[in-house]
């Protein structure tokens, strides 16, 4: 008995220093402590209701954000035990307060998290200032509540009796860890609609208790839904293609379907998650589809020696692909900064030769998608070539002189030829322009006005792109390339700023050309040098005293601070501003705001392009008000 206290009392003080080793270095068990990785601990704990899931118990999740910041998850599993443990506590207890290495039990062989995910309920339990576990099971409702990292504050008790089975946990982030975050309904939406895609048959709810929105998924067809949904606003050139095999312990299944769109969206997730930054099973996949479409237009004589081959950026236009590999624990491997990316070797040349045969076999058997998807492939191969020497030339000083001219009319330049420090206005219409031309610092501010209408990127070809005039302008201006030769690091400018009314045709405007440098250059939005100029609503005088007011909240706070008389001016364009209103309002550095662009997660920033660009106003308002995350950036110039 004495024996079995002094055994009791060390595990309890070993599990207290694991736990408070958790709450000493949070970053090693959930990647960092900001919002990102505050939804971490969502994900461990749906991890666990997933895993009963795949081991064949419940079928329905459930994830509430609870008014008072908490997370209320419940599945109708087989209920967490409850019974002794060798340690003398019960397996309730032990599996939220002992810290588990690696890998979450999992009877399928599989690990279901990879890389920085399987650290389990308890480091959730350890950042959490409170918790509550209940598990439905063997006809009782059985109860434990922890607090401030994970302390025992009810013991195991029996709080009812039942004749379901599954488990209820909530809990509460300690916010002195993850200082000034919240849970985010879209983000915990779109991650559980992905899970949905992942496991057939699977409902997923999600409830924000906060905002009064719900949401719930349910997909039958797995990867084959995953891939309607990502292509349900483009057109498709052929049925899914779909296949599955497995090769040395590695399962792999593809989904994939080509659309008149031109660019390429390849997900992919390995024991499902997601493997954000790709790895050797995309390469493998790439490599696949490459040689079964090279092999299939020479078999069947579709295109010439002298045309070469396909390169494999020509058989990805306009493709969307889901890949899910299910690989045995012992031969995973993740790399890089976030575990994103697999590094299994095998996993290359399995993927590789199962996407090669399966993808040839389709083709043989399907010669109509063969010849459309070929078609498209070709045209993309002309254009890119197209692309590249007109890139050349530029680099090259040939037909400079043209281009110059052509610009010149219309460009603004700076007088500093110092990339570091140039801005580029993109304004829309020629008055705006005047303004733009007179109020900047020509130093360093150079002004681009637009005139036509911006072509629309989501539906134009490359070649169209490259053909219109507008688009043209700013491709050279910037002078970094387009698309895939696009590299940010020649560009002209620090700051490229798109300028428009703040009106429904300037938000118009607005989406066009982030779409464009979306789609064709991206990597100015990941280094940071796009942005989107603030000018204000409304200029109010009192007396002597001018004020703007960007948001209508600002427009009452002045009205609330002053007293008397004034007039109030609404802005409905820039042109209305005088050269001096604009540069003091909107242009200049020391007192302007703008907003940075930054798409923190590119496939599904597709997707919201993809929902922007449709006819519809309303999901392009909500696009531009949650889903592209803009930062605002007060820019104060040294
Ligand atoms: C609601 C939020 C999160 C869970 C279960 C079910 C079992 C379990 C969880 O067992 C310990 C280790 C291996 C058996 C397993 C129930 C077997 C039999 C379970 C959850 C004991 C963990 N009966 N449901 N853990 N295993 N749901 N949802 O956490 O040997 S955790």
């Amino acid at each position: 008995m004495v024996k079995d206290m002094a055994k009791y009392d060390e595990t309890s003080i070993k599990i207290l220093e694991g736990l408070e080793a958790v709450r000493k270095r949070p970053g090693m068990y959930i990647g960092s402590t900001d919002k990102r990785g505050m939804h971490h601990l969502v994900w461990e704990i749906v991890d666990n209701s997933i895993d009963e899931v795949i081991n064949g118990f419940g079928n329905y999740i459930k994830v509430i954000i609870n008014k008072d910041g908490s997370i209320t998850v419940a599945d109708n599993g087989r209920g967490v035990p409850t019974g002794m443990h060798e340690s003398g506590k019960n397996a309730m207890e032990v599996i939220y307060t002992v810290l588990h290495a690696g890998g979450k039990f999992s009877e399928a062989g599989y690990k279901v998290s990879g890389g920085l995910h399987g650290v389990g309920a308890s480091v959730v339990n350890a950042l959490s200032k409170y918790m509550q576990v209940i598990s439905y099971r063997d006809g009782q409702i059985c109860m434990m509540e922890f607090c401030d990292g994970g302390k025992v504050k009810t013991p195991l008790k029996v709080v009812g009796k039942t004749n379901k089975t599954g488990t209820i946990v909530k809990f509460l982030p300690d916010l002195e860890i993850f200082k000034n975050c919240n849970f985010s309904y879209t983000t915990i939406a779109e991650r559980m609609q992905e899970t949905a895609f992942l496991q057939s048959g699977l409902t997923i709810e999600v409830i924000d208790e906060a905002d009064q929105k719900q949401v719930k998924y349910r997909y039958d067809d797995g990867l084959i839904s995953f891939i309607e949904y990502m292509n349900e606003d483009k057109e498709a050139l052929h049925k899914i293609i779909h296949f599955n095999n497995t090769k040395n312990k590695i399962e792999v299944e593809v989904a994939m379907q080509y659309t008149d769109s031109y660019n390429e969206s390849i997900l992919s997730f390995v024991n499902n998650v997601k493997t954000s930054d790709g790895g050797t099973h995309e390469v493998g996949f790439k490599t696949g589809i490459t040689k079964a479409f090279n092999d299939y237009a020479k078999n069947n004589n579709l295109f010439k020696a002298k045309d070469g081959s396909l390169d494999g950026a020509d058989v990805r236009e306009g493709l969307s692909a889901v890949i899910s590999l299910k690989i045995p624990e012992e031969l995973l491997q993740f790399e890089g900064q976030t575990k994103g990316k697999l590094g299994t070797p095998e996993a290359r040349s399995i993927t590789e030769s199962i996407t090669y045969e399966s993808l040839k076999f389709f083709l043989e058997e399907n010669k109509e998608a063969a010849t459309n998807i070929l078609d498209k492939a070709l045209k993309s191969k002309i254009a890119r070539e197209a692309a590249r020497k007109a890139r050349e030339d530029a680099r090259n000083g040939k037909n400079k002189s043209k281009i110059e001219k052509n610009l010149s009319a219309k460009l603004a330049p700076a007088q500093s030829k110092n990339p570091r420090i140039n801005e580029l206005f993109l304004v829309e219409g020629n008055s705006a322009g005047g303004s733009a031309i007179g109020g900047r610092d020509r130093k360093f501010q150079a002004i681009l006005p637009l005139r036509g209408k911006v072509i629309n990127g989501e539906k134009a070809s490359m070649d169209d792109m490259l053909k219109n005039e507008e688009i043209n302008t700013i491709i050279h201006t910037v002078g970094a390339g387009v698309g895939q030769s696009f590299d940010a690091s020649f560009s002209n400018y620090d700051k490229v700023i798109i300028m428009t009314d703040a009106d429904v045709d300037g938000a118009h405007i607005q989406v066009l050309l982030l779409t464009f440098f979306y789609r064709y250059m991206r990597g100015l939005i990941e280094e940071g040098k796009l942005y989107i100029a603030m000018p204000p609503l409304y200029k109010l005088e009192y007396g002597k005293n001018r004020y703007y007011a960007y948001t209508d909240d600002e427009l009452n706070e002045i009205k609330r601070n002053n007293t008397g008389k004034y007039t109030i001016q609404r802005y409905k364009g820039l042109g209305e501003m005088n050269p001096e209103q604009l540069w003091e309002t909107t242009m200049n550095p020391e007192t302007r705001s703008l907003i940075r662009v930054n798409i923190s997660d590119a496939s599904l920033a597709e997707k919201r392009v993809n929902v922007l660009m449709g006819d519809k106003v309303e999901p392009r308002k909500d696009w531009i008000n949650e889903n592209v995350e803009f930062t605002m950036e007060d820019d104060y110039r040294s």
